[in-house]
């Protein structure tokens, strides 16, 4: 019998506390995928963000750190410079990395730090109830936008990876989503290049994942796949910004 799927062994047998339907899980997965294939885990850090993702460090049979509101890319910075035989992942929703944390990605990204940063765009705060995030669309309902997000008052949503695109310094920056199996495999290919850049020196590299949120976007999960790729992907679209690497 040929065995075509198993658990990554670089995943612990914790159970992910993410809602059912929610991506978070699907790409915490693909993650240590990536770390398995790169033979990597022994000198692997994770940097836990705040948010849904808060216990990332119980998931990955490897070092990690948790990183208070919006920091990880500063400590993640840290580590690395501090030891660059480390390899070091740094996983933050779109209130860790594109609000809170705003100075620190951007400066991060600018210096070139040889770290990836999986950015994963669910276009709200999701452990804290769902309040509107910078990637919110225009005219979504939040908690704090109940009327749906209006530009007047709240701006437009921040197409953060096209900023940090500008800049020169990264390496690779893409956009991936995971509401289908043909973007799944596409996103695990984009994540496993981003690590393998860093592990050949080669620089900063960002991969934001659009995610769902089915218990604040108030959808069941199949609801919000659709949601994904028939809307969010208008605001956000899919694929390659930057690819220095190659
Ligand atoms: C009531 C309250 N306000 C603010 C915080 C601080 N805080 C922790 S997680 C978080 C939002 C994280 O959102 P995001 O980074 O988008 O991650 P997600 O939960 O969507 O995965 C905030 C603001 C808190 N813990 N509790
Ligand atoms: S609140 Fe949203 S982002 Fe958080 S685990 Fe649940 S579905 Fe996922």
């Amino acid at each position: 019998m040929v065995k075509v799927f198993g658990r990554p062994k670089s995943l612990t047998d914790a159970r992910f506390t993410y809602c059912p339907g929610c991506h978070h899980g699907i790409l915490t997965r693909i993650i240590a995928q990536a770390i398995d294939e790169l033979e990597i885990a022994e000198r692997t850090v994770t940097i836990a963000p705040v948010g849904c993702a808060v216990f990332a460090y119980l998931w990955y049979k490897c070092d990690a750190v948790q990183a208070s509101h919006g920091r990880a890319s500063a400590v993640a910075t840290g580590l690395k410079r501090a030891n660059p035989n480390l390899v070091v992942i740094s996983y933050q929703g779109d209130g860790d990395f594109a609000s809170i944390g705003t100075a620190e990605s951007i400066h991060a990204a600018n210096r070139g730090e040889n770290i990836t940063v999986i950015f994963v765009n669910n276009q709200v705060y999701g452990m804290t109830g769902g309040e509107m995030a910078p990637t919110t669309l225009v005219g979504q309902r939040t908690t704090t936008t109940p009327d749906g997000r209006d530009p007047a008052y709240f701006g437009y949503p921040i197409r953060f990876s096209e900023l940090i695109a500008t800049l020169d310094a990264p390496v690779y920056v893409t956009r991936q989503a995971l509401y289908d199996t043909r973007r799944i495999m596409d996103a695990e290919k984009a994540i496993k290049k981003a690590i393998r850049y860093q592990v050949e020196g080669k620089g900063y590299s960002l991969v934001e994942v659009l995610t769902t949120c089915p218990t604040n976007w108030h959808m069941s999960p199949l609801e919000a796949n659709k949601h994904v790729a028939e809307v969010v992907t208008k605001a956000f679209p899919l694929g390659d910004m930057v690819d220095r690497g190659k």
